[in-house]
C-alpha cells in the first residue's frame, strides 16, 4: 500500500441536492483525509480543459453542459491507495452498473449525470490536482 493523493468532484446536481456532506463522509469513513476543498463554478473553457481527453467524443458536449450547469465541490484526498479507493467508493461510471451502496448507485442518475468524478490513475491525479490545487502538485 502506498499513500497517494487524488481528486474527486461532487458534480452539479449531486451538490445542488445537498449530498456533498454524505460524499465527504463516504470518503472519510474509509480512512481518506481531506487535504483540499473548494466550491467552483466551472465555465466551458475550464470544463473543456479538465476533460480534454474526452474532446471529440459523442458525449463531450453534454458532459460540458452538465459540468457547467452549477457549482461543484472539488476535493483533494490523501490516503493509502487513495486513487483506487475513491474510484471503488464512487462505483462504476454508469450508475445502472454501479455496485449497491456506492455513491453513483446512491446519487447518480445517468452515465452523464453520474454524481461524482475521481481521478482514473496516477498521471490523471497529478494533472487534475495541479489543475485545481497547484499548491498540492508534486
Ligand atoms: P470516470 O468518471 O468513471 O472515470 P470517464 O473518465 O471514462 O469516467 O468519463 C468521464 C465522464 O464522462 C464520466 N464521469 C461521465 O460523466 C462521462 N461519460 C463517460 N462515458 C460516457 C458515455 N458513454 N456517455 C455519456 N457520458 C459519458
Amino acid at each position: 500500500m502506498s499513500t497517494q493523493m487524488t481528486l474527486a468532484i461532487v458534480k452539479p446536481d449531486c451538490f445542488a441536492e445537498g449530498h456533498a456532506g454524505e460524499v465527504v463522509h463516504a470518503y472519510e469513513s474509509e480512512g481518506l483525509r481531506l487535504i483540499g476543498a473548494m466550491v467552483v463554478s466551472l465555465n466551458a473553457e475550464h470544463a473543456a480543459a479538465f476533460y480534454a481527453e474526452h474532446a471529440g467524443k459523442p458525449f463531450f458536449g453534454s458532459l460540458l453542459e452538465y459540468m457547467t450547469s452549477g457549482p461543484v465541490l472539488v476535493l483533494a484526498l490523501e490516503g493509502d491507495d487513495a486513487i483506487s479507493k475513491v474510484r471503488r467508493i464512487n462505483g462504476a461510471t454508469d450508475p445502472e452498473e454501479a455496485e449497491a451502496g456506492t455513491l453513483r448507485d446512491r446519487f447518480g442518475k445517468s452515465i452523464t449525470n453520474n454524481a461524482v468524478h475521481a481521478s482514473a490513475n496516477g498521471d490523471d491525479a497529478k494533472r487534475e490536482l495541479a489543475f485545481f490545487f497547484p499548491e498540492l502538485a508534486r
